[in-house]
């Protein structure tokens, strides 16, 4: 055992290498500056150990302080140029990764798709802004509708065939609602639905709602179980109504000239053919001369025309008429007082005749090679 008695001055630099030999420990795990810091406040901070001892020197003898003044400076400075070589040290190391980032600059990056309306909602907007501009008002219905305003107001008897012409989606009623269909006790139309198969109830609809004048169009998407290159059982239509006082035919007829005009273009013929729907009395297709080959009508130029009007000349764009008394009485009004006309044509069809596309099953199969081609 040694007799050497430890002085202040010789614990005090026992401690101050004990912290540089902490400090040079914990140096290597400092891995950025907030870790750099850290160190700095624990060593050298106001409360940290190196300057907890510092804080010991007034209790070394005089002529001890001078070498323990110096022990401390070199401690404090070695503690500061570790510091500052491992900051040096992880500067390096970062700008290092950052050079040693590989970027491929051959890869294009594909450029965000940019989408475009559907050709068929452009026509419709289209034909919107035409009617818009003649005075109608744009309305709009349900695509779920009940059978009382799709058949029996609009004067579709229960058992005639003319609903036949309609190939009909049924809907089964809302839980709870009374049993419609055949063989059920107390069918009642008006609780009974259907997928709409054109959009002639909103004709029922606004004669329930407004007064007189009425001028609107509303075009929507009906529901039908047909399948064909030139039918779809979901398409879209446009219905116009006109009702007042002394409407005519004749305004009928000037109307769909002004939009075929509007729409097509001028120089078109147009005609209306007798038909036979039972909401409106006369009734008539309307059609127009086909705009693609301008082909005088069927009968003038046998064999004349293209494939799109079927070597016809003409090209049919939907039913038409005079708003039929019953319809009037079924929805309120007075046919003794008022008469209108209605009309109701195909838009996919006017989608098929604006951009020339042959086959309607193209605007709804969602391929984005076709609908590429209609930057609207
Ligand atoms: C009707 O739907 C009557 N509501 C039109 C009407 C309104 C007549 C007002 C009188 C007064 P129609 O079933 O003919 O009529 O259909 C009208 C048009 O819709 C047709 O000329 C055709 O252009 C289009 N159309 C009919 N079925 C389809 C279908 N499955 N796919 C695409 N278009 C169709």
């Amino acid at each position: 055992m040694s007799d050497a008695k430890q002085t202040p001055e010789d614990d005090t630099s026992e401690r101050l290498r004990a912290e540089l030999e902490a400090f040079e420990a914990a140096l290597p795990a400092a891995a950025d500056e907030a870790g750099l810091y850290e160190l700095q406040v624990r060593f050298l901070g106001k409360k940290g150990s190196v300057t907890a001892l510092r804080k010991r020197m007034g209790k070394v003898p005089p002529e001890q302080r001078k070498a323990l003044g110096k022990a401390f400076n070199e401690v404090k400075q070695a503690i500061e140029g570790g510091l500052e070589r491992r900051r040096v040290e992880l500067e390096s190391q970062a700008r290092e990764r950052e050079l040693s980032r590989r970027v491929d600059l051959g890869f294009v990056p594909e450029r965000a798709r940019a989408g475009a309306v559907h050709p068929i909602t452009a026509t419709r907007r289209a034909l919107e802004v035409i009617f818009r501009r003649m005075g109608f008002d744009v309305l709009d219905g349900p695509h779920v509708e009940v059978e009382d305003y799709n058949f029996d107001r609009l004067n579709f008897e229960p058992e005639h065939p003319a609903r036949d012409m309609q190939d009909t989606f049924f809907v089964d009623p809302p839980a709870g609602a009374a049993a419609s269909g055949a063989g059920a006790a107390a069918w009642d139309p008006a609780k009974s639905f259907v997928l709409r198969t054109h959009t002639s109830p909103v004709q029922v609809r606004t004669m329930l709602s407004h007064r007189p004048p009425i001028r609107i169009v509303a075009p929507g998407t009906v529901f039908r179980r047909d399948d064909d290159p030139t039918h779809s059982p979901m398409f879209n239509q446009i219905e116009g109504l006109y009702v007042d006082r002394g409407v005519t035919m004749a305004d009928l007829k000037a109307t769909l000239y002004g939009f075929v005009r509007a729409f097509f273009g001028p120089g078109l013929m147009v005609r209306l053919r007798p038909s036979f729907f039972p909401f409106v009395e006369p009734g008539a297709e309307f059609d127009m001369q086909c705009p693609f080959c301008r082909a005088p009508g069927e009968g003038e130029q046998p064999n004349a025309g293209c494939g799109l009007c079927k070597h016809t000349g003409w090209i049919e764009l939907g039913g038409s008429g005079m708003v039929h008394p019953a319809v009037f009485e079924r929805c309120g009004l007075d046919p003794e007082v008022y008469t209108g006309w209605a009309f109701g044509f195909g838009i996919d069809r006017m989608a098929m005749l604006r951009y020339g596309v042959p086959n309607l099953k193209h605007f709804f199969e969602g391929d984005l090679r076709v609908l590429e081609q209609f930057p609207c």
